[in-house]
């Protein structure tokens, strides 16, 4: 079935969010934008570091080194880790056919349209309204479900997908760390596992975001990209017809992920 679509009349598209060349153990965290990417990438880098001995520190300066991201290049060496042994590379790819191991990071949807939305604003990329945006084909809920959705209906038997989400890596961040190394065949020390927590938490990251900008090291985003790192902001942010909105779109979704809980 790979050799199918791998040969098949496939997709541009899907090539050009593939690394250049490809390991067949290449794992990607995928994600739609905002929902948490970046931590999930520095919680990981910060592990792969102290498990490769290596005396230093995941930053927003040398992230790129450790796990990069496929947005910015294709062109991938080998990861300059010994630890875990194969590459990490982050992604927003909808679904993607030349992707074989895939952690799918959720956050709610609520929550990541408000991210969105200041994250467009402050790059100037949009100048609607929240309700604009949540509205939006491109960036709003239709394109948040089109993500999800496409990894749902098309994930083949020959791909391996672990779904985890933002609100439980808030809640019990070891417990999903835990998960995620079992599910790649490690279980590494606690002792480790806490200090990737500590050294990726939201203040330690705003304070390395703001030193990077201060001395113009290349923040990768070049605005203030640690905004509020919470969960339920949409409370304060969304009107009723908006959270309204966005439920009855997601309505399926919400309840296939088991989000239901968090249903108005
Ligand atoms: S991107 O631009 O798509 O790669 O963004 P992404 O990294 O996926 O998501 C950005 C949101 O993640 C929050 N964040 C965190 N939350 C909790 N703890 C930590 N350490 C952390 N680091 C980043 C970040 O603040 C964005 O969410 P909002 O709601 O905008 O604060």
């Amino acid at each position: 079935m790979y050799e199918k679509i791998v040969k098949g009349p496939a997709n541009y598209k899907h090539k050009l969010l593939l690394a250049d060349p490809p390991y067949h153990d290449d794992l990607y965290l995928v994600s739609f934008p905002k929902s948490g990417v970046t931590w999930l990438s520095f919680l990981m880098a910060n592990i792969h570091l102290q498990c490769s001995r290596l005396d230093a520190t995941a930053t927003f300066f040398n992230l790129e080194s450790y796990i990069p991201d496929i947005h910015l290049t294709r062109s991938l060496k080998d990861s300059i880790l010994t630890f875990p042994g194969f590459r990490i590379i982050k992604s927003h790819s909808e679904y993607n056919p030349f992707y074989r191991r895939i952690i799918y990071l959720m956050r709610d949807p609520k929550d990541v349209m408000v991210s969105y939305y200041y994250f467009m604003k402050k790059l100037g990329w949009f100048n609607g309204s929240i309700s604009e945006l949540i509205r939006s084909k491109s960036y709003g809920i239709d394109a948040w479900c089109r993500h999800t959705q496409s990894w749902l209906n098309k994930t083949h038997a020959f791909q391996q997908i672990n779904v985890i989400k933002y609100e439980d890596m808030k809640r019990e961040p070891r417990k999903v760390l835990d998960r995620v190394y079992s599910i790649l065949g490690f279980k590494l020390p606690q002792i480790i596992l806490d200090e990737a927590i500590d050294r990726s938490a939201f203040d330690e990251m705003k304070k390395n975001e703001e030193y990077c900008i201060k001395w113009k090291l290349s923040s990768p985003k070049g605005y203030s990209f640690m905004r509020k790192g919470i969960t339920g902001d949409f409370k304060s942010e969304l009107t009723e017809a908006d959270v309204d909105y966005i439920q009855n779109k997601a309505k399926h979704l919400l309840e296939i992920f088991n989000y239901e809980d968090i249903l108005a």
